[in-house]
């Protein structure tokens, strides 16, 4: 039929196999060939039509690569609706996922059937838009407005048993899928069943109590920080249950066309996009070949090491934990069974699965006991020497092959290769606080790490269920090279004249999870502070000035009850305080800078600006393999919003022109201009009209 959809015919009933890899997304050719292949067995003398999809997955949904551009016919909605009207029953097999446009496709069939590992939902949500080919209009007349609206707004997808609970799937299949969705078309012809069209329900709204959308509507905009997808879907909803189908069926595309055309549809899909391309390396063969880890030694069982032993543990690998004596050993081991019990009373595990994670992690305080682990993760001090330390150690004891990695945050992961013997085993993998938590995962590719050993640990990554990017060495590797300049900026602010709580709320209500002031008091101002003071003859900046006076006053953050801010004991809320405003404007003061007005724009831009100067750099000297790899790091480890794309998108929607004409603005207006000068790639690419978007990398 198509290269993309065939057409067989199994003792009179139709099977029409979808064969796009990876995923049989709906693209141009598969809708066209679909459309081909439903015209043609309506046509024939077929009986039924089985629906079924190739390879590991019924159908993952439209083709996310064709949004933002034209679309081509036949539109998805077109031949679903072609579909439903098929004089002859029709059963969606659905195995692996159904997903957005692919669950669209199964409740467009007449019945379905489907594994019983198979997952199904409508996730579009997660990319700005809403189920654009009449989900917002079937699943509600098939489960119930509120269940519909649930399945949409989160966007997570059910198993297919939940689903058939919820009216969603009619059968699991027993045994193999195809010969039993064949064996139940054969039923359904011998009973006389005929074609079922869910489009000619009624949405049930008995049940639901007045000003029921206003509530949703309402709980649904604080949950979602007001994006518009969350509120369109509800809209189509209430229209659902108002309209008749074909009516409803337009109100849903005119919606859909309004979202897939807006800034935060474009950012998120970016975002699915960069994450896929970033576990990707772009000079390793696709068939380097891999090291088998099927055991892991972590040296450290601090905040660090127990979160990355939960990790292992919580992935199905056995762990083995070293410390350097049995009593902070047994306290490392404590802190991650009490994270256990926490999660276990949240309702994220049962007891029976901590428990299970929990075996898996065996302490140690006997280097020798990390001899057979195929990866061994170093997560002690901060400190090089130490590192180089144990680093020398395992050099000695763990068998030949197996990988040697540092969680190092800042240190050179080539001069630690370079005190073992094995220097082509070593490669940094930096996690984020709380590491069985974050998702992020720097993976440093050190000068002389071998290729297996980068592939491996890249592939190791998603295993532990993370999003892995690659960073070569430098100072800090990507995220927090850039850190230093949003930091910093935030700091000068102060001195300018904006209070802590002016910062951080213009900084919130661009979307970052947490102003910079906030963050700097969870993670602890002394933490900074030890480490600024561990370099020898570090050049006096003021934008630390405040932070190692608060340090200085005993105001550590959130542990001592006062940072930045002053905290409730009780509900940890924070509080401005008077004293650090008054202290600010004292240094400011001696400092000579006068107090000035400053807009929330300007935060904003001061703030973020430098991010994006800094990526540019990043890319210029190869540390980062492409833009979208750097907004993976910022959206994953750093709070950045999501529907905001990452800084490199970001700057893109902005334009890079301004960006570098704002950067310049501020070089030649602050007061210090070494910290604003401008990347040449940045200034390259906006003299060219260029986006990051567009610039391939190395
Ligand atoms: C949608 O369906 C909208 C509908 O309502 C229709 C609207 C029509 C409106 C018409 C006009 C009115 N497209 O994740 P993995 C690629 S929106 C293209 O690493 P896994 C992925 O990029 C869609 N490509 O694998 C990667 O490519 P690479 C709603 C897609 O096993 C490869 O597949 N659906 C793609 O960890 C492997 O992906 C979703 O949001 C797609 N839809 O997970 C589902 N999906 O090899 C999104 C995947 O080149 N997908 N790819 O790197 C997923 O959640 C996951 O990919 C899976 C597989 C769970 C499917």
């Amino acid at each position: 039929m198509s290269h993309v959809v065939s057409l067989e015919s199994h003792a009179g009933i139709a099977v029409i196999t979808l064969d796009n890899p990876p995923v049989n997304a709906l693209s141009t050719a598969v809708r066209k060939g679909l459309l081909a292949a439903i015209e043609k067995a309506d046509a024939g003398s077929h009986k039924a039509i089985v629906l079924h999809g190739a390879g590991r997955v019924f159908i993952a949904g439209a083709d996310i690569r064709e949004f933002g551009q034209p679309i081509e016919d036949p539109w998805l909605p077109k031949v679903l609706e072609r579909l439903e009207s098929c004089s002859i029953p029709v059963i969606a097999a659905i195995h692996g996922v159904a997903l957005g446009g692919g669950l669209e496709t199964a409740l467009a069939c007449h019945y379905r059937i489907a594994d019983a590992g198979a997952r199904v939902g409508l996730p579009e949500v997660k990319l700005g838009i809403l189920p654009g080919a009449s989900g917002t209009q079937r699943t509600p007349r098939l489960m119930g407005v509120q269940a519909a609206l649930d399945l949409m707004v989160s966007g997570k997808p059910i198993m297919s048993r939940q689903a058939q609970d919820a009216g969603l799937v009619d059968r699991i299949a027993e045994g193999e899928l195809l010969p039993a969705a064949l064996k139940w078309a054969s039923e359904l012809l011998s009973e006389g069943s005929g074609p079922r069209r869910n489009s000619d329900l009624l949405v049930d709204t008995s049940k639901l109590s007045p000003g029921f959308f206003e509530q949703y509507r309402e709980a649904t905009l604080k949950a979602t920080r007001g994006l518009p997808a969350p509120q369109a879907i509800i809209d189509c909803v209430e229209q659902a249950t108002r309209l008749e189908f074909t009516s409803g069926i337009a109100y849903e595309r005119e919606r859909f066309e309004e979202l897939v055309r807006s800034p935060e549809s474009a950012a998120l899909r970016h975002a699915f996009l960069a994450e896929r391309k970033a576990a990707k390396v772009k000079d390793l063969p696709a068939d380097t070949p891999l090291r088998p880890i099927a055991s892991v030694g972590i040296v450290g069982a601090g905040t660090m090491g127990g979160g990355i032993a939960m990790s292992c543990a919580n992935a199905g690998i056995p762990v083995t934990l070293l410390e350097i004596n049995q009593e902070a050993l047994d306290r490392g081991l404590a802190v991650c069974r009490k994270n256990y019990e926490r999660s276990v009373a949240r309702g994220r595990f049962t007891g029976e699965e901590a428990e299970s994670f929990m075996q898996r992690i065996t302490g140690t305080t006997n280097y020798s006991d990390l001899a057979t682990a195929d990866l061994v993760i170093e997560a002690v001090f901060e400190d090089p020497d130490i590192k180089k330390t144990v680093f020398q150690e395992l050099d000695k004891v763990c068998k030949p092959g197996s990988i040697l990695a540092t969680n190092t945050s800042y240190q050179d992961v080539d001069d630690i290769a370079a005190v073992t013997g094995r220097p082509e085993d070593v490669l940094g993998m930096h996690f984020f606080s709380p590491a069985n938590v974050m998702k992020l995962l720097e993976v440093v590719r050190g000068a002389t790490t071998a290729d297996d050993v980068l592939a491996t640990v890249m592939k190791f990554a998603r295993t532990l269920g993370k999003v892995p990017v690659v960073s070569r060495v430098c100072y800090g590797f990507i995220g927090n090279r850039m850190l230093a300049g949003y930091f910093r900026e935030a700091q000068m602010l102060l001195l300018e004249g904006a209070t802590p709580t002016q910062v951080d709320q213009a900084l919130e209500s661009f979307g970052m999870a947490m102003g910079p002031l906030a963050v700097s008091d969870l993670a602890g101002l002394d933490v900074s502070y030890k480490a600024r003071q561990a370099i020898p003859d570090i050049p006096d900046h003021p934008s630390v000035h405040v932070a190692d006076q608060l340090v200085e006053m005993g105001r550590l953050g959130q542990k001592t009850g006062a940072g930045y801010y002053r905290y409730d004991s009780a509900t940890r809320k924070r509080q401005a305080d008077p004293e650090v405003e008054e202290m600010i404007r004292a240094e400011a003061k001696r400092l000579g800078m006068a107090p000035r007005t400053i807009t929330d724009s300007e935060i904003v831009q001061r703030v973020i600006y430098p991010l994006i100067n800094e990526g540019a750099r990043i890319l210029e000297e190869h540390i980062a393999q492409r833009p979208g790899d750097i907004d993976i790091v910022y959206l994953y480890g750093y709070g950045f919003p999501k529907w905001r794309g990452g800084p490199m998108f970001f700057a893109d929607t902005v334009g890079l022109k301004i960006v570098f004409e704002r950067i310049c603005a501020f070089r030649d207006s602050l007061e210090r201009p070494q910290d604003w000068q401008p990347a040449a790639l940045l200034e390259t690419l906006a003299s060219q009209g260029q986006t990051f978007r567009a610039y391939q990398g190395w």
